[in-house]
């Protein structure tokens, strides 16, 4: 608990521009959860080095993000939102929890195979041990709830396992977390392979909507969306393409899957298309707007910035300490 609220936290890699997927699958549901937690949303750029960046692309994309998050509905006064390479105590309590971690754990992590895979010449030691940072994000703030999309679960679990590993032997000392996922959304699939989730790191432009594409764009890749010859609307695992645009189509509208299906019934796909496309297009304008505007005021996004970080700052250090004191470090002396 922290100001008689229980805590969130999440956060997302700034290692490219937002898709819809991300939009529906966490963003979406971190505005809705905001009011009823303390909230802390961090731009993961430690996470985004485990694989190789250009600098001051890394910067760029990072404050993209930063502003996305307000731009998408946060208040960065209601909600802690800040850079985790702006608060030392998330490399700090990584450190002591890779001493709590098996590598046969890491070892089972499919994102970590995943991602060996597609940079086969840099499989680093960062990229390896990624859930254990992972784990002191949410840890060093004794979140309650984190939400995310279902690719993220397995680091929730291992996060979990890690902190009823220590308090065993220490007592409790870590607030075990709880993974929310949202009923709708939680897992947007590529719209050139409906087999694939959509990824901001996908090398096919097409396959995701990016948060900042124009109208024109949007509508232009939701009609050459990969769907099948059924020619029929319907919601099954034989019809991956179309029920992909009708999980986009419910959870940019709050929609249920049934009020849908009467909605397009005796409709073809080209119908599906531009009413997915329209969906989605009136959330991105009003938010695109919003971006522009307050990335054009730099003091604004500074102070935040600077608020925001030794908020976090201050908040982690209370976790960080207790850790330090449980696992034998000296005391400081004042
Ligand atoms: P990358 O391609 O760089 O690995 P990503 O697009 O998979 O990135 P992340 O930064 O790893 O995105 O994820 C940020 C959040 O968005 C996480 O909570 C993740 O679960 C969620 N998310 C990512 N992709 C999707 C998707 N296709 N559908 C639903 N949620 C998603
Ligand atoms: N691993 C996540 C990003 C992430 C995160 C977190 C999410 C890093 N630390 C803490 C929730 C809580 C991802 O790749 N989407």
């Amino acid at each position: 608990m922290l100001n008689g609220k229980k805590v969130l936290f999440s956060g997302m890699q700034a290692t490219g521009t937002l898709t819809l997927g991300n939009y529906l699958g966490a963003l979406k549901n971190w505005i809705e959860l905001a009011d009823e937690y303390e909230c802390f949303y961090s731009v993961v750029d430690m996470h985004s080095i485990t694989v190789r960046q250009e600098p001051s692309e890394l910067r760029k994309k990072a404050r993209n993000l930063m502003a996305l998050y307000i731009a998408a509905g946060l208040d960065p006064e209601d909600n802690c939102i800040y850079y985790q390479s702006h608060v030392s105590g998330h490399a700090e309590l990584a450190w002591i929890l890779n001493c709590f971690t098996y590598v046969g754990e890491l070892n089972r992590m499919t994102q970590f195979k995943d991602k060996a895979r597609k940079h086969a010449d840099n499989i680093n030691a960062g990229l390896y041990t990624y859930p254990v940072l992972m784990a002191a994000d949410i840890l060093l703030y004794q979140a309650d709830v984190v939400p995310v999309g279902i690719d993220q679960m397995q680091h929730l679990e291992i996060t979990r396992d890690i902190a009823g590993r220590f308090n065993a032997i220490y007592g409790d000392v870590f607030t075990i977390p709880e993974p929310y996922i949202g009923k709708q959304g939680a897992k947007i699939m590529s719209l050139q392979d409906p087999s694939k989730k959509m990824s901001k790191s996908d090398e096919n432009p097409n396959a995701s909507i990016y948060l900042l594409d124009d109208p024109d764009t949007v509508m232009r890749k939701f009609k050459r969306a990969v769907t099948d010859s059924e020619a029929c609307i319907a919601y099954n695992d034989e019809q991956p393409g179309v029920k992909n645009l009708l999980d986009i189509y419910c959870a940019a509208t709050n929609t249920s899957i049934d009020d849908a299906l009467k909605e397009f019934e005796g409709q073809g796909y080209g119908q599906l298309k531009e009413a997915v496309g329209e969906s989605v297009i009136a959330i991105l304008k009003p938010l695109q707007q919003r971006f522009n505007e307050i990335l054009a005021d730099k003091d604004y996004l500074d102070n935040i910035i600077k608020t925001n970080a030794e908020r976090a700052q201050t908040a982690s250090l209370k976790t960080l300490r207790k850790v330090q004191k449980k696992v034998g470090f000296p005391e400081r002396v004042r």
